[in-house]
């Protein structure tokens, strides 16, 4: 069990280093994240992007980058397409996204003919550490999936949970999140929930053990869903936080990071390779973060 975002170091330390593609790497936070993991020995970096933009950057912040690779490339569209063709052509292990929108890099993993597609969903996993709660909380999707339908649930599920295996958890806890914890008709999330859970129960979906409909506060406080007279082995002390929506999920990340201070970390799965997906907006930190969990759930 992760107690913080640091014991993802501990987990990647010794492993031999992954070949890690940073597209549109003209982007300070990212080039840094980056710059200190190469440093680490957790990765061996490739910078996509504007040769005089990334020297410049790098300049200005002192990193030095004698060693890494650079390829020239300042259309950010054919940076970005020339980071999933080496990835896809096994030139390296994970994709990282620099100064360039999710969507445009999603839209290139997904292509027919160069992507990164395997045949499964692909899914946003994030990572929290927040001092509120009493280990870290994994959050899925909060950035790929747009209304997901039962299926691809149970998809995004499959997906962090075997992220979470890799990660040292053998039966996380899933909370399949609704506005409230009885089943509401008129509420499709419960009824996702109801049905998630009972596939849980007669082995559809294995290796986790998964509760829902949880509201929030049910989820992540015991005490509360003892209030309400829940019982259930997931409430107060849920591994994976299952989200309706992505409007959902993406309103609590940002709150999280903004509101609570949290420190989060995260990842697209599903794909040929783990691709470190951040938002622009997101710190050095948890770029770095990001990056140890790549390589954590690196095969
Ligand atoms: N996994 C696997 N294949 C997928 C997935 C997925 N999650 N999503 C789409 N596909 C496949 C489809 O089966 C189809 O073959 C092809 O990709 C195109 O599908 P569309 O037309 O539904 O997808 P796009 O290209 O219009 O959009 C895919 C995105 C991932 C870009 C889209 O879902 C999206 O914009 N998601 C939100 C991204 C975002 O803005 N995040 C920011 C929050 S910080």
């Amino acid at each position: 069990m992760l107690r913080n975002l640091s014991d993802l170091k501990l987990l990647v330390e010794g492993r031999p280093k992954r070949k890690l593609v940073l597209a549109a790497a003209e982007d300070q936070h990212s080039l840094g994240a980056v710059i200190r993991a190469w440093k680490d020995n957790i990765i061996e970096p490739i910078l996509i992007g504007d040769e005089e933009g990334i020297k410049n950057i790098c300049a200005l912040n002192n990193y030095d980058i004698t060693g890494i690779q650079i390829i020239h490339e300042p259309d950010m569209g054919l940076s970005v397409e020339k980071a999933v063709k080496m990835v896809s052509s096994k030139q390296a292990d994970i994709l990282m996204k620099g100064k360039i929108g999710s969507s445009s890099l999603l839209k290139c993993v997904l292509n027919k003919e160069w992507g990164l597609r395997t045949g499964n969903l692909l899914s946003h996993f994030a990572l929290f550490e927040v001092e509120t709660y009493h280990k870290v909380i994994a959050v899925t999707d909060v950035a790929m999936n747009i209304a997901p339908n039962l299926q691809e649930k149970i998809a995004i599920v499959n997906n962090a949970v075997g992220c979470l295996n890799k990660l040292g958890y053998s039966m996380p806890k899933v909370a399949v999140l609704g506005a409230v914890e009885m089943v509401n008709e008129n509420m499709e999330a419960t009824l996702h929930a109801a049905l998630l859970s009972k596939m849980n129960q007669r082995d559809q979906i294995r290796n986790c053990i998964i509760d829902g409909p949880l509201a929030f506060d049910n989820a992540v406080s015991l005490e509360s869903a003892q209030h309400k007279g829940i019982r259930s082995e997931v409430a107060g002390d849920t591994d994976l936080l299952l989200m309706p929506d992505i409007e959902v999920g993406n309103v609590l990340y940002k709150s999280l990071v903004f509101f609570a201070k949290a420190k989060v970390a995260s990842i697209i799965l599903g794909a040929l390779v783990p691709i470190v997906l951040t938002s622009r907006s997101d710190s050095e930190q948890a770029k770095f973060d990001s990056i140890l969990l790549s390589a954590a759930a690196c095969k």
